[in-house]
């Protein structure tokens, strides 16, 4: 998505660019009146052009987004900002049309009056006109390159796709699980407000192809810990989560009791209210704990067959709509 996305120029480097092509310009007139009319003609129409096209070019290439309860729109909201971000863009369009009227208006002039001064005065007037109107978009404009640089940096999780997301503290083995259950080497894609950034894994049953996502430093504290931001790139994952594979480790060698583990669990539950869970104990080979909790280890592949058929058999219910 973020490829096709231009680098946004500031206002002094759109100015810049129209200035220069248009000093390359210079017609050959009949009459020296004539020479300076189509001279300033084409000059006005070419830095008119330039602006009015670029900025054009920004508001096409720049994804349409709206806000609503799904992944990629909360995440937008989150890292950019929805509402300001569909105010510059109306921004951009505002300036490349008020452009496209003052050069018509200025070519009309021009063509009217044959006063060598009164052309210099009408172009001049025309570029200060240009120079003020980007003026009033320049915080849009660097608005909209920051917006694209953000862009670039969000995950590229297929949104339709049904995805299994895994959560558990640190070192209880989510990793681990996510490779083995890998058809090929998860990939990594980065997410805002974790440095760690999310993991991604596909598991391949026949024809169809599930996502099998690791979340580091996200899903592995209690959600009242979090600040607001992050509670809501956290709950963002929410939209794209069919089936939430908790991970409880009860031999102790990730260095959490299990009183903890159960309250993070707790506290995940009540994030994501009604999407289906997965618990699970892990590391069976180490030991196993007395509980009827489902038990797997991903290091001899005790169980893994059937913790693999689950998270399948939730997933294979799942259907997109064909729009989309
Ligand atoms: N014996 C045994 N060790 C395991 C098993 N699964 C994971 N481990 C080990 O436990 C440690 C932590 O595993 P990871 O998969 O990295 O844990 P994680 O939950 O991804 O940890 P974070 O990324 O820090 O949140 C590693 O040293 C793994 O080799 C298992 O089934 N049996
Ligand atoms: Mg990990």
């Amino acid at each position: 998505m973020a490829n096709r996305i231009p680098t946004v120029l500031t206002s002094d480097e759109l100015m810049d660019k129209a200035f220069h092509r248009a000093s390359k310009i210079d017609k050959t007139g009949a009459t020296a009146l004539d020479h300076k009319k189509k001279t300033a003609l084409a000059k006005v129409t070419a830095s008119g052009d330039i602006i009015a096209t670029t900025l054009n070019g920004y508001v096409d290439r720049f994804p349409r987004i709206e806000k609503g309860e799904d992944f990629f729109p909360e995440l937008v909201d989150l890292t950019i900002g929805i509402d300001q971000y569909k105010q510059s863009l109306g921004a951009m369009n505002w300036a490349s049309n008020r452009v496209e009227k003052l050069k018509n208006e200025c070519l009309r002039n021009l063509r009217r009056t044959k006063d060598p001064e009164y052309i210099e005065s009408l172009r001049n007037s025309f570029y200060g006109r240009l120079a003020s109107i980007l003026r009033q978009i320049s915080k849009d404009l660097l608005f909209l390159q920051d917006a694209k640089n953000k862009f670039r940096k969000l995950p590229s999780i297929e949104p339709n796709v049904a995805t299994a997301v895994i959560a558990g503290f640190p070192n209880v083995g989510k990793s681990k699980l996510v490779s083995v259950l890998s058809t090929a080497a998860p990939e990594i894609a980065p997410y805002p407000f974790t440095t760690k950034g999310i993991i991604i894994g596909h598991i391949q049953d026949g024809w169809r192809k599930y996502q099998i996502i690791d979340t580091p430093g996200l899903l592995d504290r209690s959600l009242d810990e979090r600040n607001q931001i992050e509670r809501q790139a956290i709950l963002a994952l929410k939209y794209l989560t069919h089936v939430l594979v908790f991970i409880l480790d009860p031999t102790g060698s990730c260095g959490y009791s299990m009183d903890k583990q159960l309250a993070l669990l707790d506290s995940v539950k009540k994030g994501f209210p009604g999407v289906p869970m997965i618990v699970a104990e892990s590391k069976s080979d180490i030991s196993k704990s007395g509980s009827d909790i489902f038990k797997f280890s991903a290091e001899t592949g005790e169980n893994m067959d059937a913790l693999r058929a689950n998270i399948i058999s939730k997933l294979k219910s799942i259907r997109f709509e064909e729009a989309e």
